[in-house]
């Protein structure tokens, strides 16, 4: 059976929570036989795609040689203030960018009583632009997923880049009338797997 980037695009979907997989489909693209369909395995039908061999540098190799060269590889969240009616820009960041980083994913947790996302407000930062494969759902209520890969030769390590961009819209006070909410980062997966995460907070401002 030939593997074509239709493939990865699947795996991809699979990945963001967009589509769930039948268990034949499961179980042919959980290329590393962890139990779920992430950007890791996408990534490798990628390459199968291209004809190349099916292979990932280790996420966990790559953190070990980060934190041994005395770095704290850690994704974050920035922080937003904003009145009912607003469009925000929440940017999430890397810092360090490593040489050949070239797959990651991860959960954005925010209050929906606070905040609106819609799916595909976000842009692709620095880190990210240059990726082919980039996408985005709301997984649930309060929940965004974001994951992107390139088979491409990223560039090179740098100490800091811009994932993504997120645009929300202001919604207003929570239900019990709270005017501060945490943005959390959970779900780290592909190169990006074990780093350390930064929350942010979101801020309601009054008109
Ligand atoms: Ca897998």
């Amino acid at each position: 059976m030939t593997v074509t980037t239709n493939d990865a695009l699947l795996a991809f979907a699979f990945a963001m929570g967009q589509r769930t997989p039948s268990p034949d489909e499961l179980c042919a693209g959980d290329i590393d036989d962890n139990g779920i369909i992430d950007t890791s395995d996408a990534l490798c039908i990628f390459n199968m795609a291209l004809g190349r061999s099916c292979s990932f540098t280790s996420a966990r190799d790559d953190l070990a040689a980060l934190t041994a060269a005395g770095e704290n590889p850690a994704l974050s969240a920035g922080s937003l203030t904003g009145a009912p009616g607003e469009i925000l820009c929440l940017e999430i960041w890397l810092s360090p960018v490593p040489a050949g980083l070239n797959h990651l994913q991860f959960d954005v947790l925010f209050d929906e009583t606070h905040l609106r996302y819609e799916p595909g407000a976000y842009e692709a930062g620095a880190v990210t632009e240059d990726w082919p494969i980039v996408g985005d759902s709301l997984l649930a209520p309060g929940r965004i997923r974001f994951g992107a890969l390139s088979p491409f030769d990223s560039g090179p390590a740098r100490s800091a880049g811009i994932v993504v961009s997120l645009q929300f819209e202001v919604v207003g006070p929570n239900s019990d009338g709270g005017h501060t909410s945490a943005l959390r980062l959970q779900e780290l997966k592909g190169g990006i797997c074990g780093w350390s995460v930064n929350s942010g907070e979101f801020i309601l401002r009054g008109r």
